[in-house]
């Protein structure tokens, strides 16, 4: 065994992206299986690795983690971005829950029908820029500090600039009207961690596509 973590999900962003996010935002490498056929995944049930028949499903320190909440924490926890104490956590758990709210609307978005797709952009525009955004732009403007959490670089941030670039993607004027998210975005994506994530050949994956679509539906046969 080569040490590293083990995630298996699709050959996409969905509910592992986060995950490739935070891995690569603490330095560590890790290797991939993507699923591509419902054989596949019936397979991983019928070996009884996945808990609740579900992935994410990430191998690591000798544990089979599914729960993209519970892998995430213990990385986070980990590798030190988790806070120095309880109230750092708490804070970063609420940062983190409410962007993962927003994030969850991305997520369906491919899934939508096409004549629901112009709605459901709206909505993402309008719960960005009244409920979420909002409220990163005032805590950075408060604090003046780098960083959301204990002037230290934690999940949060990696978080919040996954979930700006990902609203950027679709609407690329969203943070006209956030200066201070502005300069989060540059400055969190000059962490040297983030840098090399952020370029070409990097496990990021690309903005999901129709054959990405297909491959989930097919997988789970809806
Ligand atoms: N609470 C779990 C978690 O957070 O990990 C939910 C996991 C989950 O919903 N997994 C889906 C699954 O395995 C794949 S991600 N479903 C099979 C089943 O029978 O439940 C599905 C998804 C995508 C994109 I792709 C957006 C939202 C969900």
């Amino acid at each position: 065994m080569s040490g590293k973590p083990r995630l298996t999900y699709f050959n996409g962003r969905g509910r592992m992206e986060p995950v490739r996010w935070l891995l690569a935002a603490a330095g560590v490498e890790f290797e991939e299986f993507f699923l591509e056929t419902s054989e596949q995944y019936e397979k991983l049930i019928k070996d009884g690795v996945l808990m609740f028949q579900q992935v994410p499903l990430v191998e690591i320190d000798g544990m089979k983690m599914v729960q993209t909440r519970a892998i995430l924490s213990y990385i986070a926890g980990k590798y030190n971005l988790y806070g120095k104490d309880l109230k750092e956590r708490a804070l970063i758990d609420m940062y983190v829950e409410g962007i993962t709210d927003l994030m969850q609307m991305i997520l369906m978005f491919p899934f939508s029908p096409p004549e629901e797709k112009e709605k459901n952009l709206a909505s993402i525009k309008e719960k960005a820029t009244t409920r979420y955004f909002p409220v990163f732009e005032k805590v950075l403007k408060q604090h003046g500090q780098d960083f959301l959490v204990g002037n230290k670089f934690s999940w949060a941030d990696v978080q919040l600039i996954e979930a700006i670039l990902a609203v950027e993607e679709k609407i690329p004027a969203v943070l006209l009207g956030f200066p201070q998210l502005q300069a989060f975005k540059i400055r969190v994506s000059n962490v040297p961690t983030i840098k090399k994530f952020l370029q070409p050949g990097s496990p990021r994956k690309p903005p999901p596509d129709q054959h990405y679509v297909e491959t989930v539906l097919k997988v789970f046969k809806r």
